[in-house]
C-alpha cells in the first residue's frame, strides 16, 4: 500500500464522544451543558484524543434527548447559547482538537416549523416535507412498527391523515423524495460548516430513502413489524448521499461518519469506498447484536466471543484498502462495554484496559465514549422510576399491559438499556459524582463513589494513564492504524489474537476475554512487548490480560 496516498487526519484520529446532558453541569441545574464541556477541555485533551463528537445540542423538546430537533440553527436552552457554542469550538481548536456535530435529518421534532406548517392543512406548501398517507379502513397505512414501540404511523385529527415516524410519534420522518427537503438539509449543513466545525456524525443515514408505495410487511402472525426492508438502504439512498457530498461536503476538509444499522461489509463499501464520494466511514452494528437477536434487544443471550471475532475479522479484512472502519464498543445507545464484554466486578480495571487495547489496535478510526476511559460500568439502577429513556418507558408500559414479569423486564434494562450509558459522567467522590451540585436529571450509576476520574488518576492502576499510552503507541506505529489484519486461533473461545502488518512491520495483539489463565504458546522468540495491562510479563496469560507485541 502507498501509505502517503492513503493517509488522512480522520483515519489517524481517536474520537471522544460526549453526551452533553450527562457530561458536566456548570450552572447547578442538574443538566450537563456546553460551559461544562468548556471547563473539561483540558481533561479531554489530556487523554490524547483528536476529535470530539457532540451528541445533538440543538433546540429540542427532548422527547428523545435532542434527537428530536425543533431548530437546527440554535442551541438547546438547557445547554447554553450560541455564544457558548462558539466559545466551545474555539477552545477545542485551541487545544489542538477538532469538533464534529450530530446531524439528525431522517426526522425532525413535531415542533419544528416545517412540521407545524406541514400538519396545518392538506395544501400547505410544507405538506410534502413529511410522509402523509390516508388510513386504510380506519387503520394506519401499513403495519410498520416504530423503533420505540407501537405503530410507525400517527393519526392527525386536523387533516385526517397519518404521518410516518420510524422513531417516537414526536419524531416525524422527513420526505427525502422532496428536493426542497434535501436542499433544506444541505443549508443546515452549510450553516454549521461555515462556523468552522470539522464534520458530522450523521444519524440513521441509511433510513432516508423509503421504498415507493411503502409496502406492508404482512407478517404471518398479523402483528406490527419493523419494516426495515422497506426503508433501510432504500432505492435512492446512494443518490441522496452522493448529492449531499457533491453539493456540500466536497467543499470542506471534514470527516463524516454515518450511522448505518443493517449493513454488510459489501454494502458498506458502497457508502464509504473513496471512489463513491459519499461518506468517509460508517458505524456498523453487527457486533452490537452478538448478545441478542436482531429483532429484540431485550432478549439477552450470553456473549459469544467466537461469533464476535468472526464479525470483527470480517469487517477488518473486507474493508481493508476498499473503505475505512469505525471501531467502537459502546455509545449513548448501548450499555457500558466493560459490563457487556468484560468483567465489571473483580477484573473491571483489567478488562477495561483490555477492551481499550482492542479498540486501539484495529484498522480504522477509534471511537470512545465518555467514561470508557475510567471503566464506567452499567448503572445498577433497579427501579423503573429511575429510568428516563423514552425507549424504556414505552417498552415498560407495553410490558405492564402485556402482563410480563416486571422483575425480569427491569433486569433486562439493567443489562441493555441506553440509560446505562447516559447516567452522569463520574468525576469524583463529591455528591452527585462531582457532575452537579444538585440532583441530576438522571441518577448517577450506583458505582460512582468508587469509579470516578479522581480515583482513577490517583490509582497506580489508572485506566486513563493506560489509555494515554495506547494513544501514544498507536500514533507512533502507523501499522497499528493502517496495517492489514489477520486473526490467529479463530476458534478459541476466550482469546482474541491478531496480527497487524504493513511492509516489513508486524504487531501482535493478544487479548484474553476471560477470567481464566491461558497458556501462551504462539509467541515468537523475537517478540518485543510494547504495552500490557499487567505490570510484568509472564509465560502465561492472566485474566483479561492484554498485550501488544512488535515482532522483529
Ligand atoms: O439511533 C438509531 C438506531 O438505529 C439505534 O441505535 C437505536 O436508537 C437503538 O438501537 C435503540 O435501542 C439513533 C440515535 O443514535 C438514537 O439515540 C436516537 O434515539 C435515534 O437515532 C433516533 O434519532
Ligand atoms: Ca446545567
Amino acid at each position: 500500500m502507498n501509505i502517503e496516498i492513503e493517509r488522512k487526519w480522520w483515519k489517524e484520529s481517536v474520537v471522544y464522544q460526549i453526551y452533553p446532558r450527562s457530561f458536566y453541569d456548570s450552572n447547578g441545574d442538574g443538566i450537563g451543558d456546553l460551559r461544562g464541556i468548556i471547563e473539561k477541555i483540558d481533561y479531554i485533551a489530556s487523554l490524547g484524543v483528536d476529535v470530539i463528537w457532540l451528541n445533538p445540542v440543538y433546540k429540542s423538546p427532548n422527547d428523545d434527548n435532542g434527537y428530536d430537533i425543533s431548530d437546527y440553527r440554535d442551541i438547546m436552552d438547557e445547554f447554553g447559547t450560541m455564544a457558548d457554542w462558539v466559545e466551545l469550538l474555539d477552545r477545542v481548536h485551541q487545544a489542538g482538537m477538532k469538533l464534529i456535530m450530530d446531524l439528525v435529518v431522517n426526522h425532525t421534532s413535531d415542533e419544528h416549523e416545517w412540521f407545524i406548517e406541514s400538519r396545518s392543512s392538506l395544501d400547505n406548501e410544507y405538506r410534502d416535507y413529511y410522509i402523509w398517507r390516508d388510513g386504510i379502513d380506519g387503520n394506519p397505512p401499513n403495519d410498520w412498527l416504530a423503533h420505540f414501540s407501537g405503530s410507525a404511523w400517527e393519526f392527525d385529527e386536523k387533516t385526517g391523515q397519518y404521518f410516518l415516524h420510524l422513531f417516537t410519534r414526536r419524531q416525524p420522518d422527513l420526505n427525502w423524495e422532496n428536493e426542497k427537503v434535501r436542499a433544506g438539509v444541505h443549508d443546515i449543513m452549510k450553516f454549521w460548516l461555515e462556523k468552522g466545525i470539522d464534520g458530522f456524525r450523521i444519524d440513521t443515514i441509511n433510513m432516508f430513502s423509503k421504498v415507493p408505495g411503502l409496502p406492508p410487511v404482512e407478517a404471518a402472525d398479523g402483528k406490527l413489524r419493523w419494516g426495515g426492508e422497506f426503508f433501510m438502504n432504500g432505492p435512492r439512498i446512494h443518490e441522496f448521499i452522493h448529492e449531499m457530498n457533491e453539493k456540500v461536503l466536497a467543499g470542506y476538509d471534514v470527516m463524516t461518519v454515518g450511522e448505518c444499522p443493517d449493513v454488510t461489509p459489501e454494502m458498506a463499501i458502497d457508502y464509504v469506498g473513496p471512489e463513491r464520494k459519499e461518506l468517509n466511514m460508517l458505524f456498523q452494528f453487527e457486533h452490537m447484536s452478538v448478545d441478542h437477536p436482531h429483532e429484540d434487544k431485550w432478549d439477552i443471550r450470553p456473549f459469544d466471543l467466537v461469533r464476535f471475532k468472526e464479525i470483527i475479522s470480517k469487517w477488518q479484512i473486507e474493508l481493508h484498502g476498499r473503505g475505512w472502519n469505525s471501531n467502537y464498543l459502546m455509545n449513548h445507545d448501548q450499555p457500558r462495554s466493560v459490563s457487556r464484554f468484560g468483567d465489571d466486578g473483580k477484573y473491571r480495571v483489567e478488562s477495561a484496559k483490555m477492551l481499550l487495547t482492542f479498540l486501539m489496535t484495529l484498522e480504522g478510526t477509534t471511537y470512545i465514549y465518555q467514561g470508557e476511559e475510567i471503566g464506567m460500568i452499567n448503572s445498577g439502577l433497579d427501579r423503573i422510576e429511575d429510568y428516563r429513556d423514552v425507549e424504556v418507558l414505552n417498552h415498560y408500559k407495553e410490558a405492564v399491559r402485556g402482563g410480563k414479569d416486571l422483575e425480569e423486564v427491569i433486569e433486562s434494562y439493567m443489562k441493555m438499556s441506553r440509560d446505562n450509558s447516559r447516567t452522569p459522567m463520574q468525576w469524583s467522590k463529591e455528591p452527585n459524582a462531582g457532575f452537579s451540585t444538585v440532583e441530576p436529571w438522571i441518577k448517577p450509576g450506583v458505582s460512582w463513589r468508587e469509579i470516578n476520574v479522581e480515583n482513577d488518576l490517583e490509582s497506580p492502576d489508572s485506566i486513563i494513564k493506560f489509555f494515554r499510552q495506547l494513544v501514544k503507541i498507536r500514533k507512533e506505529n502507523l501499522t497499528l492504524i493502517y496495517g492489514e489484519f489477520e486473526q490467529l486461533m479463530p476458534d478459541d473461545q476466550d482469546l482474541f489474537i491478531y496480527r497487524r502488518f504493513m511492509d516489513d512491520e508486524v504487531y501482535l495483539s493478544i487479548l484474553n476475554f476471560s477470567a481464566d489463565n491461558h497458556d501462551l504458546t504462539i509467541l515468537p522468540d523475537h517478540a518485543q512487548l510494547l504495552l500490557g495491562n499487567y505490570n510484568d510479563e509472564t509465560e502465561w496469560l492472566r485474566p483479561y490480560e492484554a498485550r501488544i507485541y512488535r515482532i522483529r
